[in-house]
């Protein structure tokens, strides 16, 4: 379905696929749980799952000729730790917006995890005290007309990578290669589980799996607690996508959320939240994150425990990194 895209390569190659035996047989044996590494797609200032979405926009970054990447997220953003990634590797200038996200009060929170790497790679990160908010935001336009008064020549890209005109098309190409890993594995993955906040990765999903009949069964997990929003940004996302990729019409119930793991609010993580994280850790070994990926680790354990899967389903649960974010919850993980 990517075949007319240009692609600028920034991770490995395929991720890996995993069985998480230890988990699924601590929930009872009655699903088989795989993850698929994300997390450890690149050499890239940890990886994660903005890079796939990135080899999409590089080659449309170079041709415009800027000189600097401008984008935004919250103050332990993982989107701008990997934007700042890109930008040092390509010779480019960063000028990050991280915005008051998370009402996280915490000593170190802006000196650590991902803003620390940020800076650490060149980045210019400005702190505001905007409030969240996955949609355009005042404070990137600003960063944009900043870096053009001062005779630069910015490159925008949005909250996530997300709603820009090529921001599905890193989760299309994921589909594609479950399905080829699915043929080596020789099985068929049932569902797919992915933490869902500005929407591409999902979107991506949904349209590369909805290739083969599977689009319902991506199970989207709302970590932004702004869910209608976040069905909202999916949806139009996927339907873009569709189009530029010349797949059929997604409609409203292709886009599956679970909104109940996203409490308290964004960025902060629950005490189920928590003890997922801790559970993922000490059965596998395996690192989620307090923002995104123990909330989707969350819903999935609840998931299965409430019989959501039929029994002997194969779940795939997508781990799309964010690990750093952990050094600004360091209290809540103090006793481990
Ligand atoms: C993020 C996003 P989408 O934004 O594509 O829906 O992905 C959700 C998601 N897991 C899931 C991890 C580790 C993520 O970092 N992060 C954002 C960020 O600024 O880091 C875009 C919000």
């Amino acid at each position: 379905m990517l075949e007319k895209f240009e692609r600028y390569p920034l991770t490995f190659g395929p991720t890996p696929i995993e069985p998480l035996k230890r988990l699924s047989a601590h929930l009872g044996g009655g699903v088989e749980i795989y993850a698929k590494r994300e997390d450890c797609n690149s050499g890239l200032a940890y990886g994660g799952n903005k890079l796939r979405k990135l080899e999409y926009i590089v080659p449309d970054a170079l041709k415009s000729g800027a000189d600097t990447l401008v984008s935004i997220g919250g103050v332990q953003s993982n989107h701008t730790r990997m934007v700042a990634a890109v930008a040092a590797k390509l010779g480019l200038k960063c000028r990050l917006i991280q915005e008051a996200w998370v009402p996280h009060e915490d000593a170190v929170y802006d000196r650590v995890g991902n803003i620390l790497l940020s800076r650490l790679m060149g980045a210019q990160a400005q702190l505001v005290d905007d409030g969240f908010d996955i949609g355009i935001r005042d404070s990137w336009k600003r960063a944009l007309a900043e870096v053009e008064a001062e005779g630069g020549k910015p490159y925008a890209i949005p909250a996530g990578a997300s709603v820009h005109k090529y921001g599905g098309l890193g989760y299309v190409g994921f589909a594609e290669e479950v399905r080829a890993q699915e043929k080596e594995m020789g099985l068929r993955f049932d569902y797919i589980v992915v933490c869902t906040v500005t929407g591409s990765t999902h979107a991506g999903m949904v349209v590369g799996f909805g290739a083969d009949g599977r689009a319902r069964n991506v199970i989207g997990i709302d970590a932004s607690c702004t869910p209608a929003q976040t069905r909202a940004q999916v949806l139009e996302i996927a339907r873009n996508t569709a189009e530029l990729v010349g797949a059929a019409r997604i409609e409203d119930e292709d886009v599956v959320i679970k909104e109940d793991y996203a409490y308290p609010v964004y960025g902060v993580p629950s005490k189920e939240t928590v003890e997922a994280i801790r559970l993922s850790a000490r059965l596998e070994g395996m690192i989620t994150d307090p923002v995104y990926e123990g909330k989707s680790m969350q819903g999935m354990i609840d998931l299965v425990k409430k019989g959501f899967f039929p029994e002997g389903s194969k779940v795939l649960y997508a781990h799309l990194g964010g690990a750093p974010a952990l050094n600004g919850y360091s209290y809540t993980f103090r006793n481990g």
